[in-house]
């Protein structure tokens, strides 16, 4: 398979409402990408299938958006050395607390960068995703300094009713 630069996965279908934000701000950036619903507990040979052939093929950085008991981003970077970013999603019972606790709970020596709950989340995994890849790509770094002086120019500009 064709590997995505920036590989993104969530534990369910219901995620996707969410992980709009990390696709649309991925493409925004032209960062080669995919979205999959994969499930670390539903899926589990499916998944370590496809982050093994992912990280193989040359993914540079992992999204990973769980909520619930979140084990996704954990399971992801069990299997590649690669950065992985987990985005707890809100779940109905526990607002989200419960995928958060789950998710940044990682023991020492696997990590995930856990971002915020939710969409905020979502859209700053991929910033970050972009952020990482453009350590070593000059023309993704100006498309990141443009985006934050816009950003700025957005907030120096509100006009207030
Ligand atoms: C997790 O369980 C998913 O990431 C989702 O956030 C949550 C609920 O999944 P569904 O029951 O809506 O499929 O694995």
């Amino acid at each position: 398979m064709a590997a995505p630069l920036v590989a993104v996965v969530m534990g369910s279908k219901s995620d996707w409402e969410v992980m709009r934000s990390a696709d649309g701000t991925l493409t925004s950036f032209d960062v080669p990408h995919e979205c999959r619903v994969l499930s670390a507990h539903r899926t589990p040979a499916e998944l370590e299938r496809y982050v093994k052939e992912c990280a193989a093929g040359g993914t540079e950085v992992f999204i990973a958006a769980a909520g619930g008991a979140a084990h996704l981003a954990g399971v992801v970077a069990a299997h590649t050395v690669a950065p992985v970013l987990g985005v707890p999603m809100e779940s109905p019972s526990l607002k989200g607390l419960d995928s958060l606790l789950a998710m940044v709970q990682m023991p020492a020596g696997i990590p995930v960068g856990t971002l915020a709950i939710g969409k905020a989340g979502a859209t700053n995994a991929a910033l970050l995703a972009v952020a990482i890849l453009a350590t070593s790509r000059p023309a993704l770094k100006e498309k990141l300094v443009a985006f934050r002086k816009e950003q700025a120019e957005k907030v120096l500009g509100a006009k207030l009713g």
